[in-house]
C-alpha cells in the first residue's frame, strides 16, 4: 500500500505484493544464466515488500539478487508502478527487458504495450551494493537494506491515461482565493482526442477537450481561480480531493493551499511567524527495515502528535508516500530530501560527474513525486557534506538552483556540520545545522555560546536575513538505563542535554526551527556501527520499537507548551 487513499475508480489497478520468488547471485551471473525469464530451481519464497535482510542469513548481504513473479492480465498497455526499490533495479517481462530505476526511495513506473491477454513472468534484477558514485554512499549511519521495499503494481492503462498532475497556485495576499493551474503528464497509445475534466473538492474546474499526442506528453492548463478557500495549517490541515478524469481513465490525488516563506529572518506559515518543533525520523523498524508497514507510519505520526511536534524531518531520503500523506493529514510539516549522506564522500568524491548527476536526477524525482504534499516546506539537498570545499560549494550550488527553479511553494536547505567553517550558506533559504556539543565534544552547556558565536558570524557573512534551523543535535541513551547522576548513555542524560538544547534553541531568536537526532533507535551499518552500542544509533527519545525514553517526556512537555 502506497498511498491512504484510492488513486484510481477507473483504472484497473492490481497490486503484486504478497509471494515472489528469490534468489541471491554474488557472482552476478543471472543474466547469462536466463534467470531474466526464469529463476533456477533453488530460488525460495519471499514476501514482498521486504528487505532482503529480514530473510534467514541474508542480513549482510550485498549485491544482486533476483525477484519474480506471475501474474494474469487481460493485456493491452500495461503499467508496472514500484513504490520503492534499494538500490537499483532492472526489470523484465516474460524474459524481454523493460526497463530501469537507479535510486532506493523514490516511486518510478515502466509501461509495456501490446501486451496479449494471459499470464506473465515479471522479474525484478535488484542490487544494493555500492562503490564511489553510489547514493548513498557505501559509508551511512543506517542499515543499507536492500529489496523491494514499497509496493508494487500493476495498472491496464486504456486511451489517454493520466501519470501525473501537479498543481501549481498562487495565493492573493489576504491568503483567501488561489489561482491555479494543473500541469499534466499524459500517456496515450496513439495520437487521440478525448474529454479532461478535473474538480477539486465537489468543483469542477475544467472541463473540455484536448488532442493528446502518441507517448508520454505534458501539458498546463489555464489557471482557473478558487475563491474562499480553507488553508492547509499545521492546526486545520484542509485538503482538497483533487481528481482528473479523461474519457477512460483518471487519477485522484489530493492537494493543500498553504504559503511558506521568509521574512526578516524568520519564517512564515501562512502570514504567521512559526518555529519548527520536530525530530529526525528514519523510515526503519527493527521488524521490517525500511518495508515500514502504513500502520506503523501512523503510528509515528501520532507519537510526533502527542509529542507537541508540529515538523519532522525525513532523515536522509524521500520517505513512503503513505507516511507523508498521514504527515498532511495531520498537520504536520515536513523536510524531504535526498540520500546523499555527507560523511562517505571525500570533498573530491563530490565532484564526481556521476554523483552530481545522480543527487541531481534524484532531487528531480523526488520533487516530480512529492509535489503535491502540503506537508512538504523544506527540500533537503544535502546531508552534511564537506561544505567547506570548492566541491561542495559547487554541488550546493547547482542543487539549489535546480530546486528554487521549480520546487513549488518551499524553501531550500541543507544540513550542515561545519557551522563555522561552511562556504555554501549562500545557497540555501534556510541555514540548518547539525552539532553534538555535549556528545561527541565539549558539555552540553558550550550551546550557550554556540548560539552567539554562530550568530555573529552569520551576520559576518551578510546572511543575517536568514533563519537558522537546528537540524541535528541529541545523545546516546540505552533504553531503561537509568543513573542518579546524569552519565552519557543514560535516559538521564539525554533528556537532561535535549532539554538543555531545546530551551537554548526556543530563546535564541536566531533559531526558527529544531529538530532531534532522532526519533527512534534504529540498527546501523558496519562501518559505523562497529563503535556503536548493540550496533545501533541509540540517540532516539524512543527505542526502535517506539518505547519512550525519559527526552521523550521531557520534549513533550515543552513542545507542548510552545505550542
Ligand atoms: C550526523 C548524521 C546522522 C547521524 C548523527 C549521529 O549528524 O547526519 O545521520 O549519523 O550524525 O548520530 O552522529
Amino acid at each position: 500500500m502506497n498511498r491512504i487513499f484510492d488513486e484510481h475508480f477507473l483504472r484497473r489497478s492490481c497490486c503484486l505484493d504478497g509471494t515472489w520468488r528469490f534468489v541471491t547471485d554474488k557472482e552476478g551471473v543471472g543474466e547469462e544464466r536466463g534467470y531474466t525469464a526464469a529463476l533456477p530451481d533453488n530460488a525460495r519464497s519471499i514476501i514482498i515488500p521486504t528487505v532482503i535482510g529480514r530473510d534467514k542469513d541474508l542480513l549482510t548481504y550485498e549485491g544482486v539478487c533476483w525477484f519474480q513473479r506471475r501474474f494474469s492480465t487481460r493485456g493491452g498497455t500495461l503499467r508496472f508502478c514500484f513504490g520503492a526499490v534499494m538500490t537499483e533495479a532492472k526489470v523484465w517481462l516474460d524474459g524481454s527487458y523493460l526497463g530501469e530505476h537507479y535510486g532506493g526511495f523514490c516511486e518510478f513506473s515502466l509501461i509495456a504495450e501490446n501486451i496479449e491477454a494471459g499470464e506473465h513472468t515479471l522479474t525484478v534484477r535488484v542490487d544494493n551494493s555500492s562503490d564511489l558514485d553510489s547514493i548513498p554512499h557505501a559509508k551511512v549511519d543506517w542499515y543499507h537494506h536492500g529489496g523491494i521495499i514499497r509496493s508494487v503494481y500493476l495498472e491496464e492503462l486504456e486511451g489517454v491515461c493520466v501519470l501525473r498532475c501537479h498543481a501549481d497556485y498562487k495565493l492573493n495576499d489576504a491568503l483567501t482565493e488561489a489561482e491555479v493551474s494543473f500541469k499534466l503528464k499524459l500517456y496515450s497509445a496513439t495520437d487521440a482526442r478525448t474529454s479532461l475534466t478535473v474538480t477539486l473538492g465537489d468543483k469542477t474546474v475544467i472541463s473540455k477537450s484536448i488532442n493528446v499526442e502518441k507517448g508520454v506528453s505534458e501539458i498546463e492548463t489555464e489557471r482557473v481561480t478558487i475563491e474562499d478557500i480553507a488553508l492547509w495549517d499545521i492546526d486545520a490541515p484542509n485538503l482538497y480531493t483533487l481528481s482528473v478524469k479523461t474519457d477512460t481513465d483518471d487519477l485522484t490525488d489530493r492537494i493543500g493551499f498553504r504559503y511558506i516563506e521568509v521574512k526578516n529572518a524568520k519564517i512564515y506559515l501562512n502570514n504567521r511567524e512559526i518555529e519548527l518543533h520536530g525530530a529526525n525520523r528514519h523510515e526503519d523498524h527493527p521488524d521490517w527495515g525500511f518495508a515500514v508497514p502504513a500502520q506503523i507510519s501512523r503510528k509515528d505520526v501520532e507519537i510526533f502528535r502527542d509529542m507537541g511536534a508540529n515538523a519532522v524531518r525525513g532523515s536522509h531520503y524521500p520517505q513512503s508516500r503513505a507516511f507523508v500523506d498521514l504527515l498532511d493529514e495531520n498537520g504536520l510539516m515536513f523536510w524531504s530530501e535526498i540520500p546523499i549522506w555527507g560523511c562517505g564522500f571525500t570533498a573530491e568524491d563530490l565532484a564526481r560527474p556521476l554523483v552530481l548527476s545522480r543527487g541531481l536526477e534524484m532531487l528531480r524525482e523526488m520533487r516530480e513525486v512529492y509535489y503535491n504534499h502540503p506537508s512538504i516546506v523544506i527540500w533537503g539537498i544535502h546531508n552534511e557534506i564537506e561544505s567547506a570545499s570548492e566541491n561542495g560549494l559547487a554541488m550546493t550550488k547547482l542543487y539549489y538552483e535546480e530546486m528554487k527553479k521549480n520546487g513549488g511553494n518551499r524553501l531550500i536547505s541543507y544540513a550542515s556540520r561545519m557551522p563555522f567553517t561552511d562556504i555554501c550558506f549562500e545557497y540555501c533559504d534556510v541555514i540548518s545545522i547539525n552539532y553534538y556539543y555535549g556528545w561527541y565534544e565539549a558539555t552540553m552547556r558550550a550551546w550557550d555560546n554556540f548560539v552567539i558565536k554562530f550568530d555573529a558570524r552569520r551576520k559576518e557573512l551578510g546572511f543575517g536575513n536568514k533563519p537558522v534551523i537546528m537540524s541535528e543535535f541529541g545523545a546516546a541513551a540505552i533504553y531503561g538505563h537509568h543513573a542518579f547522576e546524569a552519565l552519557k548513555w543514560s535516559e538521564e542524560y539525554q533528556a537532561e542535554l535535549i532539554t538543555h538544547c531545546i530551551e537554548v534553541f526556543h530563546a535564541s531568536p536566531m533559531i526558527c526551527g529544531m529538530f532531534i537526532w532522532q526519533f527512534c533507535d534504529m540498527l546501523t551499518a558496519k562501518e559505523v556501527g562497529l563503535s556503536r552500542a548493540r550496533h545501533y544509533n541509540n540517540k532516539g527519545i524512543l527505542n526502535e520499537y517506539r518505547k519512550p525514553k525519559s527526552a521523550y517526556f521531557a520534549v513533550k512537555e515543552r513542545y507542548n507548551k510552545w505550542k
